[in-house]
């Protein structure tokens, strides 16, 4: 059942978001654009793989390194390299500014050479009082200290107010995310052993949505067992799991270049002790109660009536540690935070949830002394009446965690 699942769902990646939702973002962006937006495509890794800049290729759709991006409230040119026998050997033929089908091959009717960026950024900043840039960006620096007397701007807050809204064509690529690591998560339950490590259990879940046409995770896979499972962003995994632990897996797929981000907690030889499953219950009470609440209007960050403080309050009230105190300072980390391109997408602090924001609900209990990590994550669509887990299809129950692992 399962290898006929992942043979349905092995995508055209790459192609998932359609030329002219690229240019209906740009266009949604300008509308409210008071100034010169400049983007660079991150600088070319070598030998790694190379992964766009995330905003670059949210408003471009380009992939390559080399382009940039200049956009006012009337204008967008997109700026690529000229071709270069050199560099065509090593990745082959690269689309010329110069090409006569330019614009079929971006979607940009203003395609100009790289080197004609500083004279297009000169014109544009007579009529404009803002630059806005990515922050940290020594291309930007650059570009900025011809303009030392405008006004400075974010572009990762312009460009997250779009980010946070995600398009049918985004949803169904984060949908094949969550489904090809909902496969991974149950490829490692069922190859759950004590005596194995914990990076067999990360190359059985990678091994899934690899196999499966994603391209990469969408995070160092986290596999803790015992007393790495408090550890909250372990990725060692070198560690042999013995009988009478529980394993953190935080693992999920990167596909389309959409993030995933799911985590669940299992007993090493697939039986809770009593401790165990208290501890994994209350956290579960506490996902569910979060996720109850979940619903346009609502805030995911810290403060009164935040879905943080929902679960965070049912922690505190529910069971006590071996001092006889309240576990709420044991769930050490945040509850939420968006997905998208970005595992950790940007958003505006302190938003309210709108229908289309993709979220975690990611609650969790780790207390050292016992050795004793437990989180569980999903990916949650917030829509009109409450939210869709994208991720809903992997168990989350005790009784079927144990039905399932080392099965
Ligand atoms: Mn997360």
């Amino acid at each position: 059942m399962l290898l006929g699942f992942l043979l349905l769902i092995v995508p055209a990646f790459g192609d998932g978001i359609p030329r002219e939702e690229y240019q209906a973002r740009r266009a949604l962006l300008r509308k409210t654009l008071d100034g010169v937006l400049v983007l660079f495509a991150k600088a070319d890794d070598d030998l790694r793989d190379y992964i766009q800049e995330p905003n670059f290729l949210y408003l471009t759709g380009w992939r390559d390194p080399g382009a940039a991006l200049i956009m006012t409230a009337n204008e967008e040119i997109l700026f690529l390299p000229l071709r270069n026998r050199t560099s065509e050997n090593f990745y082959g033929r690269t689309i010329d500014p110069n090409d006569k089908d330019v614009f079929e091959k971006t979607g940009f009717k203003a395609v100009l050479a790289r080197s004609a960026i500083e004279t297009t950024f000169l014109r544009l900043i007579e009529n404009a009082p803002n630059i806005y840039t990515l922050r940290a960006d020594p291309q930007a620096e650059k570009l900025k200290a011809l303009a030392p007397l405008h006004e400075e701007g974010n572009a990762t807050v312009l460009i997250a107010k779009l980010r946070e809204f995600k398009s049918p064509a985004e949803l169904a690529l984060m949908q094949k995310a969550a489904d090809v690591t909902v496969a991974a998560h149950l490829a490692a339950w069922h190859a759950m052993k004590a005596g194995k490590s914990e990076y067999e259990i990360a190359a059985v879940m990678t091994n899934t949505y690899l196999s499966a046409g994603c391209e990469r995770s969408a995070y160092a896979p986290i596999v803790g067992s015992g007393p790495n499972s408090v550890i909250l962003h372990y990725s060692a995994n070198h560690r042999r799991m013995d009988a009478g632990e529980v394993v953190v897996m935080d693992v999920a797929a990167e596909c389309g270049d959409y993030a995933m981000d799911v985590t669940r907690t299992v007993p090493v030889n697939g039986k809770f002790s009593a401790r165990q499953r208290e501890i994994y219950e209350i956290v579960l009470g506490a996902q569910k109660a979060a996720i109850a609440a979940v619903k346009p209007g609502m805030k995911a960050g810290r403060g009164a009536g935040t879905l943080q403080q929902i679960a965070f309050d049912y922690i505190n009230t529910h069971g006590k540690d071996s001092h006889g105190e309240p576990l709420g300072k044991y769930f050490t980390h945040g509850l939420s935070h968006h997905v998208g391109l970005d595992v950790h997408d940007p958003s505006e602090q302190g938003v309210e949830l709108k229908p289309g924001m993709v979220i975690t609900i990611e609650p969790g209990i780790y207390i050292p002394e016992e050795n004793l990590g437990v989180r569980i994550e999903d990916t949650v669509l917030v829509t009109e009446n409450g939210c869709k887990l994208l991720s809903g299809s992997l168990p989350r129950e005790v009784e079927e965690i144990e039905r399932l692992v080392g099965k």
